[in-house]
C-alpha cells in the first residue's frame, strides 16, 4: 500500500535513547495530528526511548487525543536529543521557540509534505503529493502498530489537511489509509463534526461578517476579505476562530482565487492564500516570503489593505493573463 516510499521510520531510530519532536507554530490538524500520533507510537512501542513533544497550546477541540496533556508548551532547558523530529512544518522558522533544540540535536528529521519545503533537517521524508504529514508518517511506520488512539490522531490530521477528503491532495492512497484508520474502530463522524466543521457562535458571527464585507475584484475571479485588530477585540476572538473563511470564501462561484487577510500589527497582516482550478498560490505565497501547498498557501505582508491586495494580484495577475 505504500506506493510512493520506501522509508521505514525504526531505520532512524537506531541507537537513539532520547527524542525531541515538534510541530509547526499555531499548530492546526494536521500538526496535532502527526505530532501526537509519532508520540503515541513511540511511547506505546518504543518505550525504552525518553520522547518529548514540544507545541504550542493546541485547540480545545483536539484535546480529546489521548496524549494531548504530556504536550509541552515551553521549550525549558536547553537539551541535546540523540534525534529531533520535526513535523508538518515547511522551515525550520515555523519550529518557533522550539528550534534551539533542533539545531542542539545530534541528528535530526523532517517528515512532512509541504512542496515548499527545503529539507532542512539531516534527513527528510517529505511527499509533496501526499494529503498531509499524517499520510506521510501512516505510510513509514508499522501498520499493525498503529492503535486505537494513534488512529484518531491520524485520521483527524488526514481530514483536516484534505479537507474531509475533498482537496485536490486527495489521493486513491489517502482514502485506502483512511480506510485503514476507520478499521480500528475511531469515532469518525464525531471527529469530522467536533473538530472539523463545528463553530462557537461567536466563529460563525466572524465568518457571517467576513463574508458579509468580502470584494469581488478581478472580474469575480478574485475575492478578498479581511478581519481587522478592532474586530478581535470586539468579539474576543483569537486567529484559530478565523479558521475556514477564507475557504467560504473560495467556494463563492466563478472565484479562481480567495484571500483572507487578518490584522497582526500596525500595517501587517498574516495572508492566506486557496486557489481553485489553474492557480499556483504557493508560487504567490513564496514569492512574498511564505508558503505552502498549490491550492492552499499562506504569508506575512506588510502595508494598507490596498496595498496588499494590489501587490497579490499582480502576481496573480502573471499567471492568469
Ligand atoms: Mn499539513
Amino acid at each position: 500500500m505504500h506506493d510512493y516510499n520506501n522509508y521505514n521510520l525504526e531505520e532512524y531510530l537506531d541507537g537513539v535513547k532520547t527524542i525531541g519532536m515538534c510541530g509547526h507554530i499555531r499548530p492546526d490538524g494536521d500538526c496535532v495530528g502527526s505530532c501526537i500520533g509519532l508520540y503515541g507510537y513511540l511511547k506505546h512501542h518504543y518505550s525504552q526511548i525518553d520522547v518529548d513533544l514540544y507545541l504550542e497550546p493546541i485547540p480545545e477541540e483536539f484535546r480529546f487525543l489521548k496524549y494531548t496533556d504530556e504536550i509541552k508548551n515551553d521549550a525549558g532547558n536547553e537539551k541535546e536529543y540523540d534525534l529531533f523530529i520535526a513535523l508538518d512544518a515547511s522551515d525550520e522558522e515555523r519550529l518557533g521557540d522550539f528550534l534551539p533544540h533542533f539545531k542542539n540535536a545530534k541528528k535530526t528529521l523532517c517528515i512532512d509534505h509541504h512542496i515548499s519545503n527545503h529539507s532542512y533537517a539531516d534527513d527528510n521524508i517529505v511527499f509533496p503529493n501526499a494529503s498531509s504529514t499524517c499520510e506521510v508518517l501512516y505510510t513509514i511506520i508499522d501498520e499493525e502498530k498503529i492503535d486505537y488512539d494513534i488512529a484518531c490522531a491520524l485520521y483527524l490530521g488526514i481530514i483536516h489537511d484534505s479537507g474531509v477528503f475533498k482537496y485536490s491532495n486527495t489521493s486513491e492512497l489517502t482514502m485506502k489509509i483512511a480506510g485503514r484508520l476507520m478499521s480500528k474502530g475511531i469515532p469518525f463522524t464525531e471527529i469530522i463534526d467536533r473538530t472539523f466543521y463545528e463553530k462557537t457562535y461567536i466563529q460563525n458571527q466572524i465568518l457571517g461578517r467576513a463574508l458579509l464585507e468580502s470584494v469581488m475584484f478581478y472580474d469575480g475571479k478574485c475575492v478578498f476579505s479581511v478581519v481587522r485588530k478592532e474586530e478581535f477585540e470586539f468579539y474576543n476572538i483569537n486567529a484559530s476562530d478565523l479558521d475556514g473563511i477564507v475557504e467560504q470564501l473560495r467556494l463563492t462561484k466563478g472565484v479562481e482565487c480567495a484571500i483572507f487577510l487578518y490584522e497582526t500589527g500596525e500595517l501587517e497582516y498574516k495572508v492566506s492564500l486557496r486557489s481553485k482550478n489553474v492557480l499556483n498560490v504557493s508560487e504567490i505565497a513564496t514569492y512574498f516570503g511564505g508558503g505552502g501547498h498549490v491550492r492552499a498557501a499562506g504569508c506575512n505582508m506588510k502595508g494598507t489593505v490596498y496595498d496588499v491586495i494590489n501587490n497579490i494580484s499582480e502576481r496573480i495577475a502573471l499567471q492568469l493573463d
